[in-house]
Protein backbone atom coordinates (compact mmCIF):
# COMPACT_ATOMS: atom_id res chain seq x y z
CA UNK A 1 0.00 0.00 0.00
CA UNK A 2 1.52 3.35 -0.78
CA UNK A 3 0.03 6.53 0.69
CA UNK A 4 -0.96 9.32 -1.79
CA UNK A 5 2.07 11.43 -2.26
CA UNK A 6 2.14 15.41 -1.95
CA UNK A 7 1.98 16.77 -5.59
CA UNK A 8 0.76 14.04 -7.70
CA UNK A 9 -0.68 15.32 -10.73
CA UNK A 10 -1.68 14.13 -13.90
CA UNK A 11 -1.03 15.65 -17.60
CA UNK A 12 -2.88 15.62 -20.65
CA UNK A 13 -0.16 15.02 -23.40
CA UNK A 14 -0.78 14.95 -27.46
CA UNK A 15 1.36 14.11 -29.69
CA UNK A 16 0.11 16.32 -33.00
CA UNK A 17 -0.12 14.79 -36.12
CA UNK A 18 2.77 16.21 -37.92
CA UNK A 19 4.65 13.94 -34.61
CA UNK A 20 2.89 10.92 -36.12
CA UNK A 21 3.24 11.61 -40.21
CA UNK A 22 7.15 11.99 -38.98
CA UNK A 23 7.46 8.69 -36.91
CA UNK A 24 7.96 10.57 -33.58
CA UNK A 25 6.21 8.78 -31.44
CA UNK A 26 8.38 6.58 -29.70
CA UNK A 27 10.94 9.03 -28.97
CA UNK A 28 8.19 11.20 -27.45
CA UNK A 29 6.40 8.86 -25.40
CA UNK A 30 10.01 7.59 -24.23
CA UNK A 31 11.01 11.10 -23.08
CA UNK A 32 7.99 11.12 -20.53
CA UNK A 33 8.80 7.39 -19.60
CA UNK A 34 12.33 8.35 -19.05
CA UNK A 35 11.99 10.86 -16.66
CA UNK A 36 9.99 8.86 -14.32
CA UNK A 37 6.16 9.63 -14.79
CA UNK A 38 3.57 6.92 -15.05
CA UNK A 39 1.34 6.22 -17.83
CA UNK A 40 -2.00 6.16 -17.23
CA UNK A 41 -3.87 5.92 -20.89
CA UNK A 42 -2.78 6.02 -24.44
CA UNK A 43 -4.47 5.51 -28.05
CA UNK A 44 -4.33 6.77 -31.21
CA UNK A 45 -6.98 8.65 -32.48
CA UNK A 46 -8.31 10.66 -35.44
CA UNK A 47 -10.09 13.82 -33.71
CA UNK A 48 -13.42 14.92 -34.56
CA UNK A 49 -13.62 18.81 -35.26
CA UNK A 50 -15.89 19.15 -32.41
CA UNK A 51 -13.67 17.61 -30.00
CA UNK A 52 -10.82 19.86 -31.46
CA UNK A 53 -13.17 23.19 -30.93
CA UNK A 54 -13.85 22.24 -27.67
CA UNK A 55 -10.01 21.72 -26.52
CA UNK A 56 -9.13 24.84 -28.07
CA UNK A 57 -12.18 27.12 -26.88
CA UNK A 58 -10.05 29.32 -25.54
CA UNK A 59 -8.25 30.47 -28.76
CA UNK A 60 -11.69 30.87 -30.93
CA UNK A 61 -10.68 34.62 -31.41
CA UNK A 62 -7.26 33.75 -32.07
CA UNK A 63 -6.36 34.43 -36.14
CA UNK A 64 -4.77 31.20 -36.17
CA UNK A 65 -7.73 28.99 -34.45
CA UNK A 66 -9.18 27.67 -37.93
CA UNK A 67 -5.77 26.39 -39.46
CA UNK A 68 -5.15 24.87 -35.64
CA UNK A 69 -8.36 22.92 -36.02
CA UNK A 70 -7.79 22.04 -39.13
CA UNK A 71 -4.21 20.88 -38.28
CA UNK A 72 -5.09 19.05 -35.15
CA UNK A 73 -8.11 17.55 -37.11
CA UNK A 74 -5.40 16.39 -40.43
CA UNK A 75 -4.91 12.99 -39.24
CA UNK A 76 -4.26 10.74 -36.12
CA UNK A 77 -3.04 11.96 -32.87
CA UNK A 78 -1.49 9.86 -29.53
CA UNK A 79 -3.66 10.63 -26.87
CA UNK A 80 -1.40 10.01 -23.23
CA UNK A 81 -2.60 10.82 -19.53
CA UNK A 82 -0.04 10.97 -17.89
CA UNK A 83 0.95 10.83 -13.59
CA UNK A 84 3.32 12.26 -10.79
CA UNK A 85 4.97 14.90 -8.96
CA UNK A 86 4.84 17.91 -10.31
CA UNK A 87 3.85 16.57 -14.13
CA UNK A 88 2.02 19.33 -15.33
CA UNK A 89 4.93 21.70 -15.01
CA UNK A 90 7.78 19.28 -15.42
CA UNK A 91 5.92 18.02 -18.55
CA UNK A 92 5.95 21.95 -20.47
CA UNK A 93 9.88 22.10 -19.34
CA UNK A 94 10.38 18.67 -21.30
CA UNK A 95 7.94 20.00 -24.27
CA UNK A 96 9.82 23.59 -24.62
CA UNK A 97 8.23 26.73 -25.45
CA UNK A 98 5.40 27.06 -27.87
CA UNK A 99 7.93 28.19 -30.40
CA UNK A 100 10.19 25.59 -31.44
CA UNK A 101 12.57 28.23 -32.34
CA UNK A 102 12.76 29.75 -28.80
CA UNK A 103 12.87 26.41 -27.69
CA UNK A 104 15.89 24.98 -25.90
CA UNK A 105 17.85 22.45 -27.03
CA UNK A 106 17.09 19.40 -25.21
CA UNK A 107 13.39 19.78 -24.77
CA UNK A 108 11.05 18.12 -27.59
CA UNK A 109 10.22 21.52 -29.62
CA UNK A 110 13.90 22.41 -29.37
CA UNK A 111 15.49 18.91 -30.86
CA UNK A 112 12.15 18.03 -32.92
CA UNK A 113 10.16 21.38 -34.47
CA UNK A 114 10.98 24.30 -35.95
CA UNK A 115 7.44 26.17 -36.76
CA UNK A 116 4.52 27.28 -34.03
CA UNK A 117 2.05 25.76 -36.36
CA UNK A 118 3.68 22.16 -36.28
CA UNK A 119 4.93 22.05 -32.74
CA UNK A 120 4.58 17.76 -32.65
CA UNK A 121 3.12 17.91 -28.96
CA UNK A 122 0.56 19.01 -26.26
CA UNK A 123 0.59 19.44 -22.81
CA UNK A 124 -1.74 20.84 -20.41
CA UNK A 125 -1.00 24.08 -18.42
CA UNK A 126 -2.20 23.85 -15.45
CA UNK A 127 -3.64 20.92 -12.83
CA UNK A 128 -6.87 21.85 -13.48
CA UNK A 129 -6.71 21.61 -17.07
CA UNK A 130 -4.66 18.58 -17.03
CA UNK A 131 -8.24 17.23 -15.79
CA UNK A 132 -10.59 18.58 -17.95
CA UNK A 133 -8.51 17.60 -20.83
CA UNK A 134 -8.23 13.75 -20.03
CA UNK A 135 -11.92 13.51 -19.40
CA UNK A 136 -12.87 15.45 -22.51
CA UNK A 137 -10.47 12.87 -24.57
CA UNK A 138 -10.68 9.43 -22.32
CA UNK A 139 -14.00 7.95 -21.96
CA UNK A 140 -14.49 5.84 -18.54
CA UNK A 141 -12.64 2.45 -18.92
CA UNK A 142 -10.18 3.84 -20.86
CA UNK A 143 -7.34 4.89 -17.74
CA UNK A 144 -5.84 2.59 -15.64
CA UNK A 145 -4.74 2.78 -12.02
CA UNK A 146 -2.03 0.90 -11.69
CA UNK A 147 1.34 1.11 -9.36
CA UNK A 148 4.42 0.18 -11.19
CA UNK A 149 5.96 -3.13 -9.20
CA UNK A 150 9.43 -2.14 -9.47
CA UNK A 151 9.34 1.56 -9.04
CA UNK A 152 6.68 3.21 -6.79
CA UNK A 153 9.28 6.06 -5.98
CA UNK A 154 8.85 7.09 -9.33
CA UNK A 155 5.75 8.00 -8.66
P1 LIG B 1 -0.18 23.56 -26.43
O1 LIG B 1 -1.49 23.98 -25.78
O2 LIG B 1 -0.35 22.90 -27.76
O3 LIG B 1 0.74 22.81 -25.51
O4 LIG B 1 0.56 24.89 -26.77
P2 LIG B 1 0.87 26.11 -25.86
O5 LIG B 1 0.11 26.08 -24.58
O6 LIG B 1 2.36 26.13 -25.79
O7 LIG B 1 0.34 27.29 -26.78
P3 LIG B 1 -1.08 28.01 -26.91
O8 LIG B 1 -0.83 29.47 -26.94
O9 LIG B 1 -2.10 27.47 -25.97
O10 LIG B 1 -1.47 27.59 -28.40
C1 LIG B 1 -1.98 26.33 -28.66
C2 LIG B 1 -1.44 25.84 -29.99
O11 LIG B 1 -1.92 26.69 -31.04
C3 LIG B 1 -0.95 26.77 -32.06
N1 LIG B 1 -0.55 28.17 -32.24
N2 LIG B 1 -0.35 28.69 -33.43
N3 LIG B 1 0.67 32.12 -33.98
C4 LIG B 1 0.33 30.90 -34.31
O12 LIG B 1 0.26 30.54 -35.46
C5 LIG B 1 0.01 29.97 -33.24
N4 LIG B 1 0.04 30.24 -31.93
C6 LIG B 1 -0.32 29.09 -31.32
C7 LIG B 1 0.23 25.92 -31.63
O13 LIG B 1 0.06 24.61 -32.18
C8 LIG B 1 0.08 25.89 -30.13
O14 LIG B 1 0.72 24.76 -29.56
Amino acid sequence: LFSVQEGVEETYIMIKPDGVQRGLVGEIISRFEKKGFLLKGLKLFQCPKELAEEHYKDLKDKSFYPKLIDYITSGPVVCMAWEGVGVVASSRKLIGATNPLQAEPGTIRGDLAVQTGRNVVHGSDSPENGHREIDLWFKEGELCQWVPAQAPWLR
